[in-house]
């Protein structure tokens, strides 16, 4: 536990957003996971990524379960809504908030044992249910907070830190998702800035759900010789399909792309991302094209990472339930209740 307090003090020429808000606005308390862990450079990302949107801090409802990398949402944005629900029950908690107040923009952080063991059953309705939210599970193959039992995601033949084999077939949350109708499907890595913070900038703006399995090695359990989740092992069998650049405004393209090969993504308040194929031949529209070439390149021990699939014509839970425009909390009784008469009439159209 650390008890130190994050100083105040700013440098007066520290960068600010159109909000006036510096990148300190949307920091958290000091962390307090182990030097060099992944899901700290995830945070660091999650910061630059609302810093650059310029959305307000109290606009984000951060839910998580439990875990080292539930523990994150302390560490970021701490103006903002936060919920620290049950071990692998955070979706169907996120599901109810998203539906009682949809104003809010939803972020879910967990981790690979939270999401793809014990929490197994809540990611997918959650994702289902189309849920408009950014879920982020943060991938290290380990319960790192219980001391490094294999997850769901370890990869078969895996070898432990204490030299134990993974017997067991992992679950890909990234074809998970695909297979249950996310909208916005991406992997990453947490050493890769670069290409992560575009991403989770895109994911914000997405509206639908957005899934983004995060590689993040844990250095305490999970980073030695035999392990595919270690930071080695990972920069190694890197393949990125796509790349992502923020756009501050609507500049004109000054590089000149291939025909075909760029392709813009607007943001909320007109910026946008630049979205430049690394693959000629991957196409992030083509859903069942999507989850083909991931079995494929899996097959040959490659970690495929980027826009893995994104689906222009998104829509939410809300759409599909025609809920009203206003959030069902701002609601009062005389719009929520139908009344005695009205309820009798219901009651005898069913009968
Ligand atoms: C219902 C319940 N079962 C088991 C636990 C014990 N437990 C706490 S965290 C955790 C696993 C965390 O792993 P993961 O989600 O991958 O997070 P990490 O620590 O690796 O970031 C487990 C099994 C618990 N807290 N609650
Ligand atoms: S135990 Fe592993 S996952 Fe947990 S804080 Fe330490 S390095 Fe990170
Ligand atoms: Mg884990």
């Amino acid at each position: 536990m650390t008890y130190i307090v994050k100083p105040k003090l700013r440098h007066p020429a520290l960068p600010i957003n159109k909000l006036g808000y510096t990148r300190r606005d949307y920091e958290g308390s000091i962390s307090t996971l182990c030097a060099g862990c992944g899901h700290d450079s995830i945070s660091a990302a999650i910061i630059q990524a609302w810093f650059q949107l310029d959305i307000e801090p109290h606009r984000l409802a951060k839910l998580s379960g439990i875990g080292c990398s539930s523990k994150t949402p302390d560490y970021f944005l701490g103006q903002s809504h936060g919920f620290n629900c049950v071990h692998g029950r955070m979706p169907s908690v996120l599901t109810g908030a998203n539906l009682a107040n949809k104003d809010l923009i939803y972020m879910g952080v967990s981790g690979d044992g939270d999401t793809a063991s014990i929490g197994l059953g809540q990611f997918v309705h959650c994702v289902r249910r189309g849920v408009n939210m950014v879920y982020i599970t943060e991938n290290n193959g380990v319960y790192g907070l219980t001391k490094g039992q294999f997850s769901a995601t370890a990869d078969k033949g895996s070898k432990s830190k204490v030299g134990g084999i993974n017997n067991d077939s992992p679950i890909d949350l990234v074809a998970i998702a695909l297979m249950t109708g996310a909208t916005f499907v991406a992997r990453s890595f947490s050493g890769d800035k670069e290409q992560l913070v575009p991403l989770i900038v895109a994911a914000i703006s997405h509206p639908g759900p957005a899934f983004i399995d995060i590689i993040s090695p844990c250095v305490v359990f999970n980073n030695h010789p035999g392990s595919t989740k270690a930071y080695d092992f990972v920069r190694a069998h890197n393949e990125a399909v796509n790349q992502l650049d923020f756009v501050d405004s609507k500049a004109e393209i000054t590089v000149d792309y291939a025909p075909g090969t760029v392709e813009e993504i607007v943001l909320h308040d007109g910026s946008s991302l630049r979205l430049s194929k690394l693959h000629a031949d991957y196409d992030p529209h083509d859903r069942i094209g999507a989850m083909s070439y991931m079995q494929g390149r899996a097959a040959e021990g490659e970690l495929v990472t980027g826009l893995i699939y994104f689906d222009r014509n998104a829509s939410d839970m809300h759409a599909a339930l025609n809920t009203v425009d206003a959030p069902l909390n701002r609601l009062g009784e005389k719009d929520l209740c139908p009344g005695a008469k009205n309820l009798e009439k219901i009651n005898a159209a069913l009968r």
